[in-house]
């Protein structure tokens, strides 16, 4: 038995197209070197693409990718995660399905109230998969909290839970508020649980659970990532064995600065000083900025002049963040939530109970908030006519309050 389970692929994620490029590239590498080295099947654990709808180009290439497996016979088996999920059902995931490129393991049936997960069989090694997909702020606890756990611990055979949400007991401290279900959620004696959501690189074992995986994102998707993560990665399991991988196609050059009692012109003084006699040919590189700054104004730090040096050197890409830069002469603002998730929970979380229906209740209006801004987020699609849009945006909000 040998397979690869990569998650978190956020293809589409980036906003500047060489950065993004980087991302696609990632994920066909970790597609190549599982057909190198012949594996059985696939296993993608969530967030294949970054939205439920992707743009054509990015599609293209996945699809591709897709189809280089196919035609070398390794199956795919995938489950929505909390970005590539649609309220409304509508996700491209389906068409791909439909293409026979890739086999969704969620199936299942209510039966006494109570979800009856069913096997999906790898024919060549008799894996048995199954799994949950993930929505955003861990709204797929519902199904969980309905999962029939025994009729899937009794079945026999090399046992796959597929999941994409965060388990508390293997929470790293820096995620602290991020939202996550205990790991008795999940049906125990499985051979191995390939895991998603988390950006983490983690292999841990908890009585009753051997084997939870989360490979990491096939490529970090902020700069967070990037400076903790460096790169990409995902596993293969071969025979109980489990190897890392990592996916390294732009080496990542960090620099962290403290402006604390610093001029502007120290500070920039420190960061051409960080590059100086480096190489970093070809390199992304990251520069944090924190602290506050002993005079002068933020906008004095001449990140011109130091992006200028950079492209000398000609690096690949440049990214700073100066979120924890301050100056003196300016209010402190208050930045407590670094990505956009963690802003769009906290100010819904904070005007909840303003307006709603009597019959709701914090839980079910944090939800309905969550598949509405999803709904209302998308945009017209190429070629797609206005009153065609509206119907489509009327249709899905509909679904939304029917459910
Ligand atoms: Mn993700």
């Amino acid at each position: 038995m040998k397979f690869s389970h990569l998650a978190d692929c956020h293809i589409g994620g980036w906003r500047d197209a060489r950065i993004r490029k980087v991302s696609i590239l990632a994920f066909s590498r970790a597609i190549d070197i599982s057909v190198e080295k012949q594996v059985d099947f696939v296993l993608i654990s969530g967030d294949l693409f970054n939205t439920s709808v992707p743009d054509i180009n990015l599609l293209k290439n996945v699809v591709s990718k897709l189809k280089k497996l196919e035609k070398n016979d390794i199956p795919v088996y995938i489950i929505a995660g909390s970005h590539d999920f649609s309220p409304s059902g509508k996700t491209i995931l389906e068409v791909l399905e439909e293409a026979g490129l890739c086999t969704n393991v969620v199936r299942g049936e209510v039966i006494e109230k109570k979800l009856r997960l069913k096997f999906t069989i790898d024919k060549k090694t008799g894996a048995k998969i199954t799994g949950m997909l993930g929505k955003k702020g861990m709204l797929e606890r519902s199904f969980y909290e309905r999962l029939d756990l025994e009729t899937l611990e009794k079945e026999s055979g090399f046992k796959i839970f597929m999941f994409h949400s965060a388990i508390t007991e293997l929470k790293p401290k820096e995620l602290e508020k991020m939202d996550s279900s205990p790991i008795s959620f999940l049906p125990k004696g499985f051979n191995y649980y390939a895991g998603g959501h988390v950006h983490i690189v983690e292999k841990a074992s908890i009585e009753g659970y051997n084997s939870i995986v989360y490979p990491g994102p096939t490529f970090p998707n902020n700069f967070s990532e990037l400076e903790k993560l460096k790169m990409g990665s995902f596993f293969i399991y071969d025979n109980g064995d489990l190897q890392f991988i990592p996916l390294e196609i732009r080496p990542v050059f960090a620099i962290s600065v403290s402006a604390d009692n610093k001029t502007p012109e120290q500070v920039t003084h420190e960061v051409l000083e960080a590059i100086k006699g480096e190489d970093i040919k070809n390199h992304i590189v990251l520069i944090r900025v924190g602290g506050i700054l002993a005079s002068g104004k933020t906008s004095d730090v001449d990140f011109r002049k130091i992006f200028e040096k950079l492209y000398e050197n000609h690096v690949y890409f440049i990214m700073r963040n100066t979120y924890g830069l301050k100056s003196k002469e300016f209010e402190e603002i208050k930045v407590s939530h670094s990505t956009i998730d963690e802003i769009e929970d906290s100010l819904i979380r904070e005007h909840l109970g303003r307006y709603r229906p009597d019959s709701w209740d914090d839980r079910k209006e944090e939800e309905m908030a969550k598949q509405l801004m999803k709904i209302l987020n998308s945009e017209k699609k190429d070629g797609e006519r206005v009153y065609d849009y509206e119907d489509r945006m009327k249709e899905e909000v509909g679904k939304v309050f029917e459910g």
